[in-house]
C-alpha cells in the first residue's frame, strides 16, 4: 500500500473529506496513516479552498487506534511517550487549532486513540451501530489522544472514569445522550447526513466559525473575566470581516448570503 492509500483525501464543495483506510486492520494507525493524516491536516490549515474537514473511516470501522502490531512488545520495547509525542499530539493540536469545522462520521467501532480522536473533533455523528471503547485498560496503557483532557470535561469524572477503567464499550445512542457526541444516526443514512453537514457548513461565514471554534475552547480553562475579553476582542475581527458585511448585508436586503469565507 503506497502512503497515500492510507488516506484517502478529496477536496468537493470546501470540503477536505479524508477517508482513515486501512480496513483490514480496522483503520488502525500505523506511522505511515499519521504522516498522511497529518499531511491532509496541514494542508486544510494552509489551503483557503478548503472551509471544513469531514474525518470517517473506511470499511465497517472507523478506527481501532494504535496498529499494535507496529509496538509489538516482543519484538523490544518502544518508548511510547515518543511515539505520543511524534504522532497523536502533533494530530490532535492540528485537529483543535484548525480554524474551520471538522465533522467527524463514526462509521464503526472506535477504540483506543481511534475514540478520542473522534471525540476531538468539532461535530461527531455516529452510525447507530458504532460503538465507542477506551481501550487502553484493556492493554495497561492510559487514554491519550487528549482522552484525559475531553472525556471529564465532555461527560464528568464518574462517567470518564469508569469508561476508562473498564474499557466497556459505549453504543452511538448512549454516547449521544451522554453529550460525547452530536447525533446518533441510522447506519444507512451516516454518509449523507455527515457529507450535507460538512457541505453546509463549508458554505458558512468560516471566519466567524473558526473564531467560534477558538472561543468555546478556550472557555475550558479561561475565568468568566478572560472569556468577556476574548468574545470582545474575537467579536471585534469577526465583525471586520467580509462575511460578517454579507451576512448583515443579505438579512437586510431579504436574500440568501453568499459567505466566502473571508
Ligand atoms: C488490529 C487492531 C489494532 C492492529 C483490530 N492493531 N490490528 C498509543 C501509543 C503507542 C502504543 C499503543 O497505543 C496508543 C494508543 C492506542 O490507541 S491504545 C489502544 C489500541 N487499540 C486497541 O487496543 C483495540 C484493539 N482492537 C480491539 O479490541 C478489537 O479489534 C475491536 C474491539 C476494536 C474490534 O473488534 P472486532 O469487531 O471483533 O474486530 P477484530 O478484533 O476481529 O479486528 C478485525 C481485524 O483488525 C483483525 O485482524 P485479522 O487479521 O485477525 O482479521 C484485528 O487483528 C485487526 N485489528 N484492532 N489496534
Amino acid at each position: 500500500m503506497s502512503e497515500s492509500d492510507t488516506i484517502l483525501s478529496a477536496l468537493a464543495d470546501g470540503v477536505l473529506s479524508l477517508t482513515l483506510n486501512r480496513p483490514d486492520k480496522l483503520n488502525s494507525f500505523n506511522e505511515e496513516m499519521h504522516l498522511a493524516l497529518r499531511a491532509g491536516f496541514e494542508r486544510a490549515h494552509k489551503d483557503a479552498d478548503v472551509r471544513a474537514v469531514l474525518l470517517t473511516g473506511a470499511g465497517r470501522g472507523f478506527s481501532a487506534g494504535q496498529d499494535l502490531g507496529d509496538r509489538d512488545p516482543r519484538k523490544g520495547t518502544a518508548d511510547l511517550g515518543h511515539t505520543i509525542e511524534t504522532f497523536y499530539n502533533p494530530l490532535l493540536r492540528l485537529i483543535r487549532s484548525l480554524e474551520k469545522p471538522v465533522i467527524c462520521a463514526v462509521n464503526g467501532v472506535a477504540a483506543g486513540a481511534g475514540a478520542n480522536i473522534a471525540f476531538a473533533c468539532d461535530i461527531t455523528l455516529a452510525a447507530r451501530s458504532a460503538r465507542f471503547i477506551q481501550a487502553f485498560a484493556k492493554i495497561g496503557l492510559v487514554p491519550d489522544s487528549g482522552g484525559t483532557w475531553n472525556l471529564p470535561r465532555l461527560i464528568g469524572e464518574a462517567r470518564a472514569k469508569a469508561l476508562a477503567l473498564t474499557a466497556e464499550p459505549l453504543d452511538a445512542e448512549t454516547a449521544a445522550s451522554w453529550g460525547l457526541i452530536w447525533r446518533a444516526v441510522d447506519d444507512d443514512k451516516l454518509m449523507d447526513e455527515a457529507a450535507a453537514l460538512a457541505t453546509r457548513l463549508a458554505a458558512g461565514p468560516t471566519k466567524g466559525l473558526g473564531l467560534t471554534k477558538r472561543a468555546i475552547q478556550a472557555a475550558a480553562t479561561n475565568s468568566l473575566d478572560e472569556q468577556l475579553d476574548l468574545e470582545r476582542d474575537l467579536q471585534r475581527e469577526a465583525g471586520s470581516s467580509a462575511d460578517y458585511a454579507e451576512g448583515v448585508t443579505a438579512f437586510l436586503e431579504k436574500r440568501k448570503p453568499e459567505f466566502k469565507g473571508r
